[in-house]
């Protein structure tokens, strides 16, 4: 029996009528102004959207149904997952249902996502093989077959769960794929159905983990890159497709095209980008004054320093200190990681003299590629599919969530300058 979809059979009904009750008392409600400001800066601290897997207190960070990220860092991404839907941390048996639910998917994965791997070109972006290769399974959609059938609205988010829960059994494959494809000797490697989630995804990337610290590091990156709230890109991105009825591989694909940008996923590559650039420079780690010409030196050429700095928060990201803190326990000698120190004691003073600058502290980007390096994944330009893999438990958790409370589709009003021009004038 899977206990998750169980128990969302309990949760998922008491959900849309709670929401139903509260439209139905306070809807006419209202709550804020909007600055004409917001608008032109893309819709900056607009409470426009809702979504309860996850919230960011921009002196707190990021809360998974209000537990700290920091404290789930010793959780498995599975654990977390059941948290987001259920908003309660699984016991034992419920933990072993959902692994099993996944490993028994695992082993339905399709062969041809495999050959869209093999036969696009293989200078293509690694993010690129993953989009292409997850919406090539668009036709497993199981969304799409009930709605051909003619499913009720009310049993929408049962197919968007099974439609999810492929997906989290099958994309790491499809990731691990690409990286021995693009990096390694090409050959597959297959599941192990006696491994956890991150055991298996450690074992299908190659990597030789003898001492298992890799695999600790899979569970903390894919836990601490899980869920980010709504308004993020790639969360947003999911949900306007999601409220199409776009189903979860569309979807979700359209999440990740949105996190492939340098301002978002793709900022951990540009990281250690900077980061390498800078040691080879000085050769070696660079000291404190060497780092401070160096951000000079990145900020005055009119880029920004990656990693450094977020929308909504406000304090140093406790997602970079989970990593600094692993990174601490199992590669403190690393001179990577000793670079990524020194440029935490001089980045953030560096940018808060530019008080255009609301964050100037690091974001999760800042210590994650860092780690990932330090265990052999050398090749930065994969680090955004980790993210990607990753990002796919709450974006689906997300989906799953708004078709059950049936949600309609989004469509926010636009207006043209001359408008909001006439407004302020009114004003
Ligand atoms: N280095 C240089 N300038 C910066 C930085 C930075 N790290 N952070 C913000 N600024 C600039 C920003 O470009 C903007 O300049 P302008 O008005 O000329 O366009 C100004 O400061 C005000 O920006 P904020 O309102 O503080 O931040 P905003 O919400 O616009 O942007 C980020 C947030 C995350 C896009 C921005 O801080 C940034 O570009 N950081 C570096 C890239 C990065 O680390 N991205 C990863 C984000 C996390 N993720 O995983 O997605
Ligand atoms: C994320 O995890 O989505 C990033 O920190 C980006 C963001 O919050 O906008």
């Amino acid at each position: 029996m899977d206990r998750l979809k169980e128990r969302l059979k309990k949760i998922i009904p008491q959900y849309r009528e709670e929401i139903k009750n509260f439209l139905k008392e306070s809807g006419e409600k209202i709550i804020g102004n909007i600055s004409i400001r917001s608008v032109y800066g893309g819709m900056r601290d607009l409470p426009v959207l809702f979504c309860d897997t996850s919230e960011i207190l921009p002196e707190k960070g990021l809360l998974i149904r209000g537990i700290s990220v920091k404290e789930l860092s010793n959780k498995l991404p599975e654990e977390v997952f059941f948290l987001m839907l259920t908003q309660n941390l699984p016991d034992t048996e419920e933990i072993i249902s959902l692994q099993n639910e996944l490993n028994r998917r695992a082993k339905l994965i399709p062969d041809y996502p495999f050959t869209v791997i093999d036969d696009i070109p293989q200078d293509s972006h690694p993010m690129t093989m993953l989009i292409c290769a997850i919406v090539s399974m668009e036709r497993e959609s199981i969304f799409v077959r009930r709605y051909a059938e003619g499913m009720r609205k009310e049993d929408y988010w049962e197919a968007i769960y099974e439609d999810s829960l492929n997906l989290v059994a099958w994309v790491y494959q499809i990731a691990a794929y690409i990286y021995r494809k693009k990096f390694g000797d090409g050959k597959r490697i297959f599941h192990d159905f006696s491994f956890d989630w991150a055991q298996n995804f450690s074992r299908l990337l190659g990597i030789g983990d003898w001492d298992g610290n890799f695999t600790k590091l899979l569970r903390l990156y894919t836990v601490i890159h899980s869920d980010n709230e709504g308004g993020n890109v790639s969360a947003h991105s999911c949900h306007c497709a999601g409220s199409s009825l776009a189903n979860p591989y569309y979807s979700v694909a359209a999440g990740l095209c949105g996190l492939s940008g340098p301002l978002h996923g793709l900022a951990n590559q540009e990281v250690l980008k900077w980061l390498l650039e800078a040691m080879e420079k000085y050769g070696g780690v660079p000291s404190e004054k060497q780092i401070e010409d160096f951000a000079e030196e990145t900020l005055k050429s009119g880029k920004v320093i990656p990693g450094y700095g977020h929308s909504i928060l406000k304090v140093i990201d406790p997602r970079f200190e989970a990593f600094y803190e692993f990174g601490e326990k199992y590669c403190e000698e690393d001179p990577l990681f000793q670079t990524v120190k020194v440029v935490f004691r001089v980045v953030p003073e560096i940018l808060k003299k530019n008080p255009k600058i609301k964050d100037p502290y690091p974001n999760l980007d800042a210590g994650s590629g860092c780690l990932l390096y330090h265990f052999g994944i050398k090749e930065f330009n994969f680090y955004t599919v980790f993210f990607a893999v990753s990002r796919i438990f709450g974006i689906t958790a997300q989906l799953i969530l708004s078709r059950g409370f049936g949600e309609p589709i989004e469509s926010p009003k636009s207006m043209t300058t001359r408008w909001f021009k006439e407004q302020a004038n009114k004003l």
